[in-house]
């Protein structure tokens, strides 16, 4: 018989031997006997200097061929062996894996998350991007940058938490973002800044710590009339199409001029009832156009750029739509609040 005969006759052999074997160790002396350093494939392979090179390249190709198959067949086989072992392991074990698994109560979204997530969707879809900041800010990002001078009673131990580290607070607001992102990127800059805030307020509409968004554009021939188109196009897709918006006049130290912007009452439409206090408006954010102290001290040039800055608070945005009574109750945890939303 030729060689080729005896590689498929090995192969052949070694098929069978590998459907019939039981355990991982017989497996092994399987692969040993035929791809072994001394095994059958290694045999033949020596032979071939006998032949001429045309044989020697057939035979040689038949013979790697055969071994790659076993060397599959072995492969295949030992997946096999691992997964009847699991099996049996898993037998023997005490731990039941048929009984159904202890019951965990679904937890759900945060109504403060889930009105977070609309509103930076809404300025997402307008073309801004969300930028973030640490919440233990320096000081002189959360005030002096932003154009608040050192007296300002903003500053006082009353009203903002001061924390034992040198010229370090709690950030009062998410202007600091602002100021981080002006001093990191030129103009044209259009970002919201999302994230927690805190101040020494505790009654009915305030806690310690809230939730704040504030936005910024600043690009060449930025004006009031984008401000106001902006904060409309804003505040119609989270109240719905019909409110109407208005501004006051206000004072910011970061913004000049400011407003404060009222929706038309949700409640009543404007006629006048307890929840707009009968004025038929809803104050609803802070705005203004970038004071140009604030853009000399990130390096922007005020004659070349203007911009127009807004700040609201979530927890007053969600109490609005969802008719939130008490700001507490976004914190106490309680699961039959929470699974209202
Ligand atoms: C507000 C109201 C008005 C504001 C201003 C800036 C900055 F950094 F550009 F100067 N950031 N945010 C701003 C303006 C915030 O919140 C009620």
């Amino acid at each position: 018989m030729g060689l080729k005969e005896d590689l498929i006759k090995l192969k052949e052999e070694a098929k069978k031997l590998i459907g019939s074997v039981k355990d991982k160790k017989s497996l092994d002396e399987i692969r040993v006997k035929y791809l072994g350093k001394k095994g059958e494939i290694k045999k033949v392979l020596k032979s071939l200097s006998k032949l001429s090179p045309d044989e020697r390249r057939e035979i040689g190709k038949i013979a790697n061929d055969i071994k790659d198959e076993i060397e599959k067949l072995l492969k295949d086989k030992l997946a096999i062996l691992k997964e009847k072992e699991l099996e049996e392991e898993l037998k023997k074990s005490k731990v039941d894996i048929h009984l159904p698994a202890d019951w965990v109560e679904l937890g759900h979204q945060h109504i403060l998350t889930k009105t977070l997530q609309e509103i930076v969707d809404i300025f997402i879809a307008m073309g801004f991007s969300v930028e973030e900041g640490p919440e233990v800010e320096r000081e002189e990002y959360n005030f002096d940058m932003l154009n608040i001078p050192k007296d300002h009673p903003a500053r006082d131990m009353q009203d903002t938490f001061f924390i034992n580290k040198e010229g370090y607070v709690l950030r009062t607001h998410t202007s600091p973002v602002q100021i981080r992102t002006m001093l990191k990127n030129k103009p044209p800059v259009a970002i919201v800044a999302p994230g927690r805030v805190y101040r020494k307020d505790m009654d009915p509409t305030h806690t310690p710590m809230f939730h704040q968004i504030e936005g910024l554009l600043v690009d060449e021939n930025i004006t009031y009339r984008d401000l106001k188109g902006t904060l409309q196009k804003f505040l119609q897709e989270v109240f719905g199409k019909n409110i109407k918006i208005r501004l006051r006049p206000s004072y910011f130290p970061f913004t000049e001029p400011s407003f404060e912007v009222d929706i038309s009452c949700t409640i009543c439409s404007g006629l006048g009832c307890r929840v707009c206090k009968g004025t038929g408006w809803l104050e609803v954010l802070g705005s203004g156009m970038v004071d140009p102290n604030v853009f000399e001290a990130v390096g922007i040039d005020p004659e070349k750029y203007t911009g127009f800055a807004f700040g609201l608070g979530i927890e007053r945005i969600a109490m609005l739509k969802y008719r939130v009574p008490d700001i507490r109750l976004f914190y106490y945890g309680d699961l039959r609040f929470i699974k209202q939303f």
